[in-house]
């Protein structure tokens, strides 16, 4: 089972120091969803916003990276409208593993909100490989 579903109001995540970590948002709501992670010290790591319009087409509306610091408590928001409104999300976190060793980690959130019982109104991953190069 998944973790969930919880309000988009704050969800606490532990990532992994010294990790760098790829994030990606993709949308595909008429409404305009927001996303924003906020580090240990309330300074925003990232923020996506946009919609997949009125059809509903998968959209990215963001992507990037960050490298993550010994004090690696993070909070993630997921609503709309900048964050007038929270979503509920549904989410987990996984992981590669071979032999007893982790290659790649991520989580993933899904959410809804507030139009429907769907979760598919975004959906935001945090993912990184165990090393670099
Ligand atoms: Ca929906």
């Amino acid at each position: 089972m998944s973790v969930g579903p919880v309000s988009g109001n704050g969800i606490a995540i532990t990532l992994s120091p010294g990790k760098t970590v790829f994030w990606t948002v993709t949308a595909q709501a008429a409404y305009n969803q927001f996303v924003q992670l906020k580090d240990v010290n309330g300074t925003v790591v990232f923020t996506a916003t946009g919609s997949g319009g009125t059809g509903g087409t998968p959209k990215q509306i963001g992507n990037g990276s960050f490298t993550v610091p010994n004090n690696a408590n993070y909070t993630l928001y997921i609503g709309t409208n900048n964050g007038a409104q929270w979503s509920s999300v549904i989410w987990d976190a996984d992981a590669l593993v071979s032999g007893g060793s982790i290659y790649y980690e991520t989580f993933n959130f899904i959410s809804e909100d507030g139009g429907g019982t769907d979760y598919n109104d975004s959906c935001t991953t945090l993912s990184f490989f165990n090393s670099l190069g």
